[in-house]
Order: C-alpha cells, then structure tokens, then sequence
C-alpha cells in the first residue's frame, strides 16, 4: 500500500486506484479451485480444511462421464487436485498437510510435524490394506482377503489407532488439533465402507468422536451443513 501511496504523485487519482486494487485483490485473496469427485473419501479432508481456514474456493466434483477429459490434465492423473492461482497441486496427504501449515494445524516445529506425518502414515497403512482388496479383481478372492483382513488384520490395526487418539486428548497426534484430524475425519466414512464392520463407531469410538468434534468446528459445520449429499 505504501507503494501505492507513493505512485499517487505520479500517477493519476483513478489509474492509481486501479493498480492498488488489483494489488490488493491478487495478494490477498488468491483464486482457490478443490477438485475431486462427488465423494468425500481421499476429497473430503482438503475440502474441511478449506472450510475450518475460511478460505472461499470453488468445491468443483467431477462426475465419472467428465473424469476422461478431466484426468490427462492433472499432475498425476488422479484426484484430489488443488488449484491456487492457476497453479496445481496433488497428493491428498501433501494438500492437507500444507493447508495445515497455512491455517495453524501443524506441528509447531519439525519433531511435531514428524509426530503428525509418523501418525497418517499408521492412518494409511490401514487404507492400503482395505483399497488393495477393493482393488483385487477376482471376487472370490476378493471376498476371502476381505473375511482374512476382517478377522485378522483391522481389528488390531483399529484397536491401535484408537489407543493413539485416547492418548492424544481425542486427537490423532500431539494432543491437540492438527490437519491429522482432518485427514481421519475426511476419510472416516469411506473407511467404514470399505472396512464393512457395522459397530466401527462403538467398537473404536475415538474414532467417531474425533471426527464429530472435527465436523462441529467453526467454518467446518457450515461447510458441511451446506456441501451436496455424498453417501461416503
Ligand atoms: N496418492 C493419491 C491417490 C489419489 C487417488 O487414488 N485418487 C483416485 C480417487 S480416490 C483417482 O483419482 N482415481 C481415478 C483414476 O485413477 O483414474 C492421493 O492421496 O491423492
């Protein structure tokens, strides 16, 4: 603005004018496009972290007809995509961790953000063994991996991340509110989808009360109360 100020003797009053607003608008309010499809799933933390900054953007969900022309256009051919100012960025991890940054959920130094990182990653162990048997193509085998992993592998796996949010104030790291949070809350539908264990909310509720106390925050309720109906 100082600059404008000083422009001002050598500019005319309305050229003047024109400049600094255009300066102040491309500063401070940058063009924020999220894209993903009509689901919450990898989407939806992107999406709530968005909302929790107050950051205005364009929620754009991309129906499966208009994913071809769509895909070839994006870094790696996948979804969610966050666009600032033009500029793409993917990687649903690496959107809500930098949203994190930007609206004061991240660690408060590296060791923290090392504990944020060390804890979505426990989160996604989980989600790689659920999306590698929705991605097996035969259905017998299919189905057996799933009764295999339902059985054996994510009672432990839940059981654990349960633990980690009780010992973490209801917080999935650092015993505070971190965009780890939004990660769980944005995928926890989803998951239950896939996982198919329909008392998930009381067998591990820690899980469900993060993620209620992540949906009641400011700017993240008005989001949802008015974001189109997805199933999960
Ligand atoms: N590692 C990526 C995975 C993204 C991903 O798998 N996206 C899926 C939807 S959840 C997608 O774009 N699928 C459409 C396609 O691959 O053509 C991330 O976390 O963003």
């Amino acid at each position: 603005m100082w600059a404008c100020v000083l422009w001002q003797s050598f500019w005319s009053p309305v050229c003047c004018w024109c400049l600094c607003t255009e300066h102040v608008l491309y500063s401070k309010m940058p063009k924020v496009v999220f894209t993903y499809f009509p689901l919450k799933g990898l989407g939806e933390s992107g999406r709530l972290l968005l909302a929790y900054g107050g950051q205005e953007f364009e929620d754009r969900r991309i129906t499966k007809d208009e994913w071809p022309e769509h895909k070839p256009k994006t870094p790696f051919g996948q979804l969610p995509v966050l666009e600032i100012d033009g500029k793409q960025y993917a990687q649903s991890v690496s959107i809500a961790r930098y949203l994190g940054h930007k609206f004061g959920v991240a660690g408060a130094d590296i060791e923290e953000d090392f504990e944020i990182d060390q804890n979505v990653e426990f989160l996604n162990d989980i989600r790689f063994k659920m999306v590698a048997v929705a991605h097996e193509p035969d259905p017998e085998v299919k189905k057996r991996k799933h009764e295999e992993n339902v059985k054996n592998v994510y009672p432990g796996l839940l059981k654990k991340l349960n633990e980690i949010i009780t010992k973490n104030n209801g917080h999935l790291a650092l015993g505070k509110l971190t965009w780890g949070d939004f990660v769980l809350a944005g995928i926890y539908e989803t998951m239950k989808k896939m996982l198919e264990i329909p008392d998930m909310d009381s067998q591990y509720p820690a899980l469900k009360q993060l993620v209620d106390s992540v949906n009641s925050l400011p700017g993240v309720k008005e989001f949802i109360a008015q974001a189109p109906p997805s199933e999960f």
